[in-house]
């Protein structure tokens, strides 16, 4: 069976002529406009990205390869005796389009084994912050600090042809994504614990159970919620703030590195991936708010409108894409139906998602008044004793790398060019507006 690098070499060739033809016969073609309105609202719906590792619908939710998450549930390979994908799985899918098999996936868990280990200079500045520094800062300076040890870097200088760029950020990106895991470890430790990692990579144990390990977890059913956790958040298409931007930066030539390190500097802001930690603490005030004891849909609803009224958004609900329930919200609440269906913050949770959707649609602004995959993983983390709620958009974050990362791969094997929209002045929207 091929290993990951070679099935991409027997994959790649159809792929690149596919779009060659595409752009030389359909150049032309309009796939999208852009009006006045979306100038200012963000491009909101503007088709003008090309990211193949996975799309959007707003109804469904996302497909990973054209695989939704029930489907990557069921056909991705397990750890022995798991029911939760391998994130290595996903990370095959992502890069390939393919389902791996058993042994490739566990040839690829080896491989990151392998790769894993950081150079001095990273442990020490890790272990150097401050602990009052956010651990969203430390992961994106852990992760340019790593750069030094860039292969498209060394690539680049030594003049390798742009055809072959594609083959060392896929080194840089295995490097990065096998030594994520320390890196987070470490922040971990020397965030709230005593300061060092105990677990030495086991090149048996997958890539997320050496994590865990390293966090200082042990529990089986942990492990497999963060399989479940780091299959899950790892891609949502190319135009969410993480991925477009480890994109645009990749688009300078930057390398991994310094690309997925941009991406996480987005990831780390309240609209995005840091929702996670304040819904936890925004649950949690609710509950103390509540007398910790189960009330009525009306006293809690009376609760979420007066945070509202007061001029905040409700964390974990709404999206710019979705207008449904995100399927990465509805398999978090079912492995807690599953594995903890008397806990009283998941309990707190469901009565949450029972009320907000009215509550919102009520408040009248929101386009979306359903969950995000925000809204639930801090409830099962804090359950298994994961409590640190600034940490957790790290484990985002550790996920979220696997996509941006695959997908920074097929942009050198496409080989896109440099990023650069037009931009236009108020003016120019004016007396263009005008003129018509
Ligand atoms: N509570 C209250 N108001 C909300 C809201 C919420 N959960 N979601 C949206 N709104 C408001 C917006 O603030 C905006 O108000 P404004 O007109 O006064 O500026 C209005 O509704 C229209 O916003 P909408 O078009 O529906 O949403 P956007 O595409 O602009 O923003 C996010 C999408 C996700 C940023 C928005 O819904 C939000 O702030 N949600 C809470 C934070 C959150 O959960 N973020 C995580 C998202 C995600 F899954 C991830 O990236 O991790």
């Amino acid at each position: 069976e091929p290993t990951l690098k070679e099935r991409l070499i027997q994959i790649i060739p159809a792929k690149q002529e596919q779009v060659k033809q595409l752009k030389t016969e359909h150049g032309d073609k309009i796939i999208g406009t852009c009006t006045v309105a979306q100038a200012y609202g963000g491009m909101r719906s503007v088709k003008s990205l090309v990211t193949e590792t996975s799309s959007l619908d707003p109804e469904e939710g996302i497909r990973f390869r054209g695989l939704t998450i029930p489907e990557c549930q069921e056909r991705l390979p397990k750890a022995p005796g798991g029911a939760e994908p391998l994130p290595e799985g996903i990370l095959w899918l992502l890069l390939t389009g393919e389902v791996p098999s058993e042994s490739q996936v566990k040839t690829l868990s080896k491989d990151l084994a392998k790769r894993a280990g950081l150079p001095k200079h990273v442990t020490s500045m890790i272990k150097a912050f401050p602990k009052e520094m956010h651990p969203m800062s430390q992961l994106a300076a852990a992760i340019l600090a790593l750069q030094s040890g860039s292969k498209f870097v060394e690539a680049y200088n030594s003049g390798v042809k742009k055809d072959k760029y594609w083959e060392s950020t896929l080194e840089d990106s295995l490097d990065v994504i096998a030594k994520l895991p320390e890196v987070a470890a470490l922040i971990y430790q020397n965030t709230y614990k005593n300061g060092d990692i105990t677990h030495k990579i086991d090149e048996n144990l997958d890539w997320s159970a050496n994590f865990t390990r390293m966090m200082g977890y042990s529990s089986k059913e942990f492990d497999e919620l963060m399989r479940l956790y780091l299959t899950i958040h790892t891609d949502h298409e190319g135009g969410n703030v993480s991925a477009h931007t480890t994109h645009l930066v990749g688009s300078a030539l930057s390398d991994s590195y310094l690309s997925l390190s941009a991406g996480m500097c987005g990831l780390a802001g309240p609209l995005h991936g840091l929702a996670n930690q304040e819904v936890l603490s925004w649950t949690m005030n609710l509950q103390e708010k509540l007398g910790n004891k189960q009330v009525s849909n009306e006293v809690l609803s009376d609760a979420i409108w007066e945070g509202l009224n007061a001029g905040r958004v409700v964390p974990g609900f709404g999206h710019a894409v979705l207008r449904k329930t995100d399927p990465r919200y509805t398999c978090q609440r079912e492995f807690a139906l599953k594995h903890l269906p008397n806990d009283p913050l998941f309990k707190l949770v469901s009565q949450i998602y029972d009320v907000v959707p009215d509550i919102l649609t009520k408040h009248g602004k929101t386009k979306n008044p359903f969950p995000n995959v925000d809204a639930h993983s801090g409830c099962l983390l804090q359950y298994y004793g994961l409590k640190e709620h600034n940490f957790y958009t790290v484990l985002f974050g550790v996920s979220r790398a696997i996509g941006v990362l695959s997908s920074l791969v097929w942009d050198r094997v496409l080989g896109h060019p440099i990023e650069r929209p037009k931009s236009v002045t108020t003016e120019w929207i004016s007396s263009f507006v005008n003129s018509d």
